[in-house]
């Protein structure tokens, strides 16, 4: 068995979750945490079970994880006709034609934050590259101001603290409510005007598009963005710093990726499997359900451990390791609703902007790899991660040889 005093909320947990998963997996497959009330499944077939029969797992835990911060229902609480036709509109907002001029905005916002780390050879990919880049791609896309970056960014940290935490106090909850309070502010009159008149941005578009006779109200329109924001700014920054990570600790695999960028997408995949950033996503189970032996009941919360059920040996062989020619990985499915390994979810709730995030760190990337030459850990540098729910490095401080911008981005 596993430890009794084991516990997800453990600090040698938060240090090194890994280390745990396959003890998890064998010993204590249906993990409860009285603390939380709540059940913690980490084998593959369970996760992809709860996530797929909606009958028997509902999202309906979003009401009081996420409504409050995102100010109305998000997609994934959504249901029926209204979820189906909401879904679409989104899905066509990052998809196609529109994802085409999104991948203009990675580019143009990826060149110009990279430029003055340039001459230096140094760059933290997290905190000077990824983490204004994935505000500001997110701020451009909707249409809003990226100078607003750093206030959005502040806003969506309290936000984002409050769905993804495990345990809040009393005052961090109060923090967070704020945030989401002046971010709506934020974003209620820029809505309504866009009603009023609308261009060429995604706000716009989720103003004025209908779907089997459905529309969005300013409410709908309002949560949505948010979630938005959340999600697509959220896991980014992190998954391109896992991506990084993982390249430099396997220089071979650099090697290849270097000379064939069109092994970029393996190399992402690999990343999501292996390291997926949202390590866990929460169900309630609507009557009571087993897994191998145990009973959930009826109410129960339930997490799904993505991170433990991708290196599961059942469902990929070698599962500790990061290798972006395994043969199951399955790189074209790995972006799509075949997908093998769940950091996107699966079943009807799977992430709708998952064909924008495969651009987005597929460009960015592209565009990074040649310029940063011999890229390497800074000496001296302490790799640590952090969190339980989003989970990605605290910093990534990388040297690589200087070199001119004007040559370089020329
Ligand atoms: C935001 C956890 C960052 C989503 C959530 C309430 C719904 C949904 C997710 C991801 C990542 C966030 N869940 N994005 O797991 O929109």
């Amino acid at each position: 068995m596993v430890d009794p005093r084991f516990s997800i909320l453990s600090e040698d947990f938060a240090a090194a979750p890994h280390r745990y998963f396959a003890r998890l997996r064998e010993q204590s497959p249906v993990h409860y945490e009285p603390e939380l009330d709540s059940y913690f499944l980490s084998r593959h077939r369970d996760v992809r079970r709860v996530l797929t029969d909606h009958d028997a797992f509902t999202t309906e835990t979003l009401q009081v994880r996420a409504e409050p911060v995102m100010r109305g229902p998000v997609l994934a609480q959504m249901t029926g006709a209204e979820h189906t036709a909401k879904r679409k509109i989104v899905v066509r907002g990052f998809t196609g034609p529109a994802l085409q001029d999104q991948i203009r905005v990675i580019r143009a916002n990826a060149a110009e934050l990279v430029a003055p780390f340039l001459p230096l050879g140094r760059l933290d990919l997290v905190n000077d590259f990824g983490k204004p880049f994935a505000v500001r791609v997110t701020l451009d896309v909707l249409g809003l101001d990226r100078d607003d970056w750093r206030q959005v960014a502040a806003w969506l940290g309290g936000v984002g603290e409050f769905i993804t935490s495990i345990v809040l106090t009393p005052d961090r909850r109060r923090h967070c409510l704020d945030c989401a309070e002046q971010l709506e502010a934020y974003l209620v009159p820029i809505i309504e005007q866009r009603r009023r008149h609308p261009g060429a941005d995604l706000i716009s578009r989720l103003c004025t598009a209908e779907f089997d006779g459905i529309t969005m109200s300013t409410r709908d329109i309002t949560a949505l963005v948010v979630n938005i924001l959340v999600a697509a700014v959220e896991p980014a920054d992190k998954t391109l710093a896992l991506l990084f990570k993982h390249l430099i600790d396997h220089p071979e695999q650099l090697a290849r990726v270097r000379t064939d960028p069109t092994l970029l997408p393996a190399a992402i995949a690999e990343t999501l499997r292996y390291t997926p950033p949202v390590q866990l996503v929460p169900r309630q189970a609507e009557q009571e359900a087993v897994f191998a032996g145990t009973v959930v009941p009826a109410g129960a919360t339930v997490f799904c451990m993505i991170g433990a059920a991708n290196r599961d040996p059942d469902a990929f062989t070698a599962p500790d390791t990061f290798d972006i020619h395994r043969p199951d990985l399955g790189t074209a499915r790995s972006f799509t609703a075949a997908a093998q390994h769940l950091a996107f979810g699966a079943g009807l709730h799977q992430c709708p902007g998952a064909a924008f995030a495969r651009a987005e760190i597929e460009t960015v990337a592209a565009l990074l790899l040649p310029l940063l030459d011999d890229v390497r850990h800074s000496p001296g540098f302490g790799y640590r991660e952090t969190g339980l729910y989003t989970r990605g490095p605290v910093s990534l401080s990388l040297d690589f040889s200087p070199s001119g911008t004007a040559r370089r981005l020329g």
